[in-house]
């Protein structure tokens, strides 16, 4: 079968035919119908981000229809439908994952599913049957593959980190495919929502899909004068967000870091002393999480915008993605049989 292959030190991926994966006794096999794209892709093959010494398909954010279930598999799973994977595979019995934190899995050997564990590059996936969630009526498989993470992400970050709810004042920064779908999941949360970027044409679509004001970043500051929000979330991670967040974040409020853009970011230590202010990193989201996601997208809270194109085709749309050619988020389809 077709996979695209991360091979260490090497910085694109490599098309190979390789063997169809068979379940073992409690993992399941999906066909892909849908794999989105990331930015971490890129970072992992320029090396930002070590994640593994050997080769593996990459692709995190797999939606496909099953199609073998190992024997010994407990629960209700349908053949032909379709579920999703929640990415950071976790073991379900570490503290970690006992707490509540399942993003964070410690498990030694426990694999991300298409960073480091074989993932959705690729025609069929084979997973751990307990990392697959199933997707709801109506949702399209390419919505359903974003949701895993572009979607799953900003919904971590605004309602677990941030602690977003009715009448919090949220300040979005970025309004790329993420920074989009966290000002739907923060209208969707009550928030108040002020939402930023470099381009006019985002704060549109930011506009059309709930945030109640927007501002041109070079003017952010001045516009926002004196005003403090009770949650900054940073989609970026540039010192040209990432600084201002921390301006802008009232006393005793929190900054989510999200964007991943530039490795090392300066702190104000006088600001976080002074405003007792909370930084926190956000890494994908919960099983629980991707549940409640996947309900507020099929019940129209939430309209994740996809563009897609051809799972073949995933160099093509890389590069794309690498030199800002991507306006919102990528899902890539299987060749029609
Ligand atoms: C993946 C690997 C490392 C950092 C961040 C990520 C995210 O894309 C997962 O949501
Ligand atoms: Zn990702």
């Amino acid at each position: 079968m077709f996979a695209a292959r991360f091979i260490p030190g090497q910085k694109t991926l490599s098309s190979q035919d390789v063997p169809r994966p068979q379940a073992g006794p409690r993992d399941v096999v999906l066909r892909i119908r849908a794999a989105g794209v990331c930015h971490s892709d890129l970072h992992v093959l320029e090396s930002d981000i070590p994640i593994s010494s050997h080769p593996f398909t990459m692709g995190h954010e797999a939606c496909g229809e099953l199609v073998e279930v190992g024997p010994e598999v407990t629960g209700d799973f349908t053949l032909g439908a379709l579920y999703v994977v929640h990415g950071p595979n976790p073991c379900g019995q570490c503290e970690l994952c006992t707490q509540g934190q399942d993003n964070l899995c410690g498990a030694p050997g426990r694999d991300l599913v298409g960073l480091g564990a074989d993932g959705a590059y690729a025609e069929y996936l084979k997973v751990p049957a307990r990392s697959v969630i199933a997707v709801p009526a109506g949702i399209a498989p390419e919505v359903a593959a974003i949701a895993t993470d572009a979607v799953l992400t900003p919904y971590h970050a605004l309602k677990t980190l941030g602690g977003v709810k009715p009448g919090t004042s949220v300040l979005v920064l970025g309004l790329g495919g993420l920074g989009l779908n966290g000002v739907q999941v923060a209208r969707a949360l009550g928030a108040r929502i002020v939402a930023s970027d470099l381009r006019a044409e985002n704060l549109a679509t930011a506009e059309r899909l709930g945030a109640h004001e927007t501002v041109l970043a070079p003017e952010l500051e001045q516009r926002l004068a004196g005003r403090a929000f009770d949650v900054v979330v940073d989609f970026v991670g540039a010192e040209g967000t990432f600084a201002p967040a921390q301006r802008l974040v009232r006393r005793g409020g929190t900054v989510v870091l999200v964007g991943l853009h530039t490795l090392q970011l300066g702190l104000s230590s006088v600001a976080l002393i002074n405003q007792q202010t909370r930084v926190q990193g956000a890494f994908w989201g919960t099983h629980q999480e991707l549940k409640e996601v996947l309900q507020l997208i099929a019940e129209g809270h939430l309209q994740p915008q996809v563009e897609t194109g051809r799972l073949r085709d995933v160099g093509h749309w890389l590069e794309k993605l690498k030199t800002g050619q991507v306006r919102s988020r990528v899902a890539l389809l299987p060749d029609a049989d």
